[in-house]
């Protein structure tokens, strides 16, 4: 197959790329606009006659259109993904991940493309702490945040395609990624670069929001089951059954690294703050037969804290603008 990967020089994007020439034999062109989140270098090494790298706009109808002409699929990761970014101006999100969506839905109709999209549970709100219910298909959507609302917008605009148009499209919307690549805006990158650059992390609130985390090549062997397998129109959720809450993803950050587990801060919360999310993929594993390789978060953690240590030179560049825009909005 020859898959385009918008977005592919991004965190999760590139982890699927990486995923996709490890594991199969398909070619992949990354369209990706470079914006301060995509990195060319999270796609060094990756053979030349297998990976192509396009930079440009997944809003360019006309580029747009010419590449999904010469595609067997599309895999579509390119959004403005950063929530607190989102509180701050949400005009690019609305462009890139409502806009971006319809262009290269017009252009998967056009040219009869295999189509999927990565989203997010953040389309569903959140939960209470005690809820004992989780996320399913079934879940009502109830975004908060300009970005989980633009992201909602985009899932909904897929499934009018398929339904009107009759595009061939899936959807999966997953759970919290860590692993390499991540941008140091992002919690765990930023908790584990603070502390190696001997600074405290930065927890919002009371510490005791929860997240659902999955490691990112996990997320990708989930997207390649549904692109090989996947029911057409259906929407899969893709989750590891990690949930911890964030005081206790820094006590095993700052354990790693040596330090005691209560040297950290509590800084200004996020407004709007979603409290849990949580992830029942019962879908996706009892019909598409999908199981998760990195059961052990506290290993797949050790393992992303060592990849942050040996990459120095990937991360610093973005490091001091990332957090004079957190010391800017007082989440410093
Ligand atoms: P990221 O911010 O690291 O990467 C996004 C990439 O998209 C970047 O390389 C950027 O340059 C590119 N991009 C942005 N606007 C573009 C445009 N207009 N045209 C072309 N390229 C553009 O994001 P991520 O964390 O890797 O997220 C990727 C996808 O996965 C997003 O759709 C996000 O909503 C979804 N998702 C993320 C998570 C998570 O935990 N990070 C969880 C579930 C779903
Ligand atoms: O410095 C911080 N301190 C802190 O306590 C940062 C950056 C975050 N947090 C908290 C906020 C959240 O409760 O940590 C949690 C995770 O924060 P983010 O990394 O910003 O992720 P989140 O807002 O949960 O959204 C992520 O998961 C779903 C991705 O960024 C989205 O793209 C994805 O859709």
């Amino acid at each position: 197959m020859r898959i385009l990967v918008t977005g592919g020089a991004g965190f999760i994007g590139s982890n699927f790329v990486h995923h996709v020439v490890a594991n199969t034999d398909h070619t992949v062109t990354v369209l990706d606009k470079l914006t301060y989140a995509g990195n060319r270098a999270s796609l060094a090494g990756l053979p030349a006659d297998r990976v192509e790298l396009v930079v440009g706009d997944i809003l360019d109808g006309a580029l747009v259109d010419e590449l999904a002409a010469r595609h067997d699929a599309i895999v579509h990761y390119a959004a403005e993904s950063h929530n607190d970014n989102s509180l701050a101006d949400p005009s690019p999100f609305v462009q890139t991940n409502v806009v971006g969506t319809f262009t290269l839905l017009e252009a998967a109709r056009k040219h009869d493309v295999r189509f999927h999209h990565i989203s997010t549970d953040e389309v569903y709100g959140d939960l209470e702490l005690d809820d004992p219910e989780r996320f399913t298909e079934a879940t009502a959507y109830n975004p908060s945040s300009p970005y989980s609302s633009t992201k909602a917008g985009s899932d909904l605009l897929v499934r009018a395609w398929v339904r009107s148009f009759g595009v061939r499209a899936t959807i999966s919307n997953c759970s919290n990624n860590y692993g390499p690549y991540q941008h140091v805006e992002k919690f765990i990158p930023r908790q584990i670069t603070n502390v190696l650059r001997g600074e405290r992390p930065k927890l919002y609130g009371s510490g005791e929001n929860v997240r659902d985390w999955i490691h990112a090549d996990d997320h990708s062997s989930a997207v390649l089951t549904i692109l090989d397998k996947g029911v057409l129109g259906e929407t899969y959720l893709i989750g590891a059954d990690g949930e911890k809450n964030n005081r206790e993803v820094v006590e095993l950050i700052l354990t790693e690294l040596g330090q005691p587990s209560d040297a950290y801060d509590l800084v200004t919360d996020r407004p709007g703050h979603d409290l849990r999310y949580a992830i029942d993929s019962t879908k996706l594993r009892t019909e598409l037969g999908w199981t998760p390789r990195y059961g052990d978060f506290a290993a797949g953690l050790a393992a992303t804290i060592t990849w942050y240590r040996d990459n120095e030179a990937w991360w610093a560049p973005q490091k001091e603008a990332t957090e004079a825009k957190y010391r800017a909005s007082g989440q410093a």
